[in-house]
């Protein structure tokens, strides 16, 4: 094998393709596009397939300025997530989970305001357990246990329930979905005017 010494990085000459990528945005699916209320599919194998479309994921979750993507969102009916849930400008911190099961959910719950990149501009507030405990592969297809609490946790559950077909306004009353949604379809219909 012959490398080119490039600094301290040796690179692989017979493959220089490897090292570019090129970003791939893919759109997001917005409600009531009933791709959204599939059920995902587990992962067989984290494989590099699993891996193109986790970045893909990354590019069109950064793209959208979300914290977190379920694949469905962007069509693809895999049990996976990612998340970023970075608190200072500029700085990166790239979660993946790989066929999430949780563990174990507490009695005590918490409030917090919720929005999704599929129900766009509408915000509103859901009550899910505080703290849980979750297993998960990651993109290594390791074998990860974790607990979590604050925005991780409640992330975590939004974006699992995607993986159940349920968006964050399911947890909403009846009335407040139907506005919910009367207000997406409304503004989904003047953005198609201009
Ligand atoms: O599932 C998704 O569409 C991602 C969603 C995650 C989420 C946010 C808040 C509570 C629970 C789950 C989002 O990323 S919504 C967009 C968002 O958080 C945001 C957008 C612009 C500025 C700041 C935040
Ligand atoms: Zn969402």
């Amino acid at each position: 094998m012959r490398y080119l010494n490039a600094g301290s990085i040796y690179l692989d000459r017979r493959a220089p393709l490897a090292y570019f990528r090129l970003m791939a945005v893919r759109p997001i699916l917005t409600a009531p596009d009933p791709r959204l209320k599939e059920v995902s599919r587990e992962v067989e194998r984290v494989d590099a397939e699993i891996r193109m479309l986790v970045d893909d994921m990354f590019d069109s979750m950064y793209a959208a300025k979300g914290i977190g993507l379920a694949a469905i969102q962007i069509g693809v009916p895999k049990r996976i997530i990612v998340m970023d849930l970075a608190q200072k400008d500029g700085e990166i911190e790239p979660r993946v989970f790989i066929n999430p099961k949780i563990l174990w959910t507490s009695d005590e719950t918490v409030i917090c305001e919720e929005g999704c990149l599929s129900v766009p501009d509408i915000w509103d507030e859901v009550e899910r357990p505080a703290r849980i405990q979750a297993e998960y592969l990651d993109r290594d297809g390791k074998l990860i246990t974790l607990e979590a609490e604050g925005l991780l946790a409640t992330c975590l559950q939004h974006e699992m329930d995607h993986l159940e077909g349920i968006l964050f306004v399911d947890h909403l009353s009846r009335l407040k979905r139907s506005m919910a949604l009367r207000k997406l379809a409304k503004a989904k219909r003047l953005a198609a005017v201009d």
